[in-house]
């Protein structure tokens, strides 16, 4: 009798013991995650290795991307940047410049372009107040490869680089997603006719697309890392579309010490439409945590597609509750409350 008490007080001491260490290893690991999503006080962004940096330590960057700035401008404002901040819990947002679509910046004429300047502007300086990191994005798609427009996008770095150069919290995309038999070679080519241009008044962190809509990561080479400090290579993926196949891949880049940064995502299919795959999206953001990676979400409009963020009959342009996000937002809503 008195053997089967002590037994049992035995057994409870040591279960008490084993909930207090699992609680203490939860608890520093969800703090040193907390840690790493530092907002854009924390200044000027390095790369060392594979991990993006601020001030000496890990720093990780979640956000939403904007939908093509010439046709969902009206989310660029300072309140909906204070939101994404404040309620959503984001330190990133990313201002996706189209380049050849209708109204893309190399297609629109004149005045397309002055605003679409203006804009980008704004957007730079809501972010720098609302303490968000904010990646201008060259978004070429259709023009598949990025020697198509390269002139007009050393122009334009060379415009942003000069305007931003007093601000810390500015990352440069130099080309969305290279596709249509665009081969590494072909990227790098590009890269090495733009990056100089953005180092003469940035060290800023510096994104490269990678070929098959940012997708072969795993295939390419990193000499450019060798030339110019602060050089990142990204990955996207649609959840619906794309998995394991494809985090292999991501597996394979950081085997090989490549430095990936997820410029964009979605959970539902490539086309940014379809059925939403919370089960596949939920694998890739357990290998993004793994890594420490840092992602940002396509897309912030209201758009009737289900990659949208905002449900479609909610026309407001700041002041979202979860209630008027769609099943994409909301996922991705709780994903940052967590
Ligand atoms: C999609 C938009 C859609 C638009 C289309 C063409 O969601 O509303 O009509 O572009 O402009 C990408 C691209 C991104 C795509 C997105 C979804 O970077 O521009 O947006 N996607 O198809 N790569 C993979 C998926």
């Amino acid at each position: 009798m008195n053997h089967g008490k002590k037994y049992f007080r035995f057994i409870i001491k040591s279960a008490t013991i084993y909930t207090l260490i699992a609680l203490l290893v939860l608890f520093s690991a969800h703090t040193a995650h907390a840690k790493s999503l530092r907002d854009a006080s924390a200044g000027a962004l390095s790369v060392d290795g594979t991990q993006l940096m601020a001030q000496g330590s890990p720093i990780r960057l979640k956000g939403v991307s904007t939908h093509g700035l010439s046709w969902y401008p009206q989310y660029v404002n300072d309140d909906m940047f204070k939101e994404l901040h404040d309620k959503w819990g984001c330190n990133l947002v990313r201002l996706a410049l189209y380049t050849a679509e209708y109204n893309g910046y190399c297609t629109g004429g004149a005045s397309n372009k002055k605003a679409l300047k203006k804009l980008i502007k704004q957007g730079v300086k809501y972010a720098k107040k609302n303490k968000l990191y904010v990646i201008i994005d060259w978004h070429i798609l259709s023009d598949g490869n990025p020697l198509t427009h390269k002139k007009a996008a050393k122009a334009f770095f060379k415009w942003a680089s000069k305007s931003f150069a007093g601000y810390d919290n500015v990352i440069y995309e130099i080309c969305n997603e290279p596709n249509g038999n665009v081969t590494w070679k072909q990227i790098y080519a590009y890269a090495k006719y733009i990056i100089p241009t953005i180092r003469k008044y940035s060290d800023g962190v510096i994104l490269v697309g990678t070929p098959n809509w940012s997708q072969d990561v795993d295939l390419i080479t990193t000499e450019l890392s060798d030339k110019w400090n602060n050089i990142m290579y990204t990955m996207h993926f649609y959840a619906g579309t794309h998995k394991d196949s494809y985090i292999a891949k991501l597996k394979r880049a950081q085997n090989a010490k490549i430095p990936v940064f997820i410029s964009e995502f979605g959970i539902c299919n490539a086309s940014g439409n379809g059925k939403i795959n919370k089960k596949s999206a939920n694998k890739w953001v357990n290998e993004l945590d793994n890594y420490n990676i840092s992602y940002c979400i396509w897309n912030l409009s209201n758009k009737n597609e289900s990659s949208a963020l905002i449900k479609s009959g909610v026309t407001k342009t700041h002041g979202f509750t979860r209630k008027n996000l769609t099943a994409s937002g909301k996922w991705f809503w709780d994903l940052l409350s967590q």
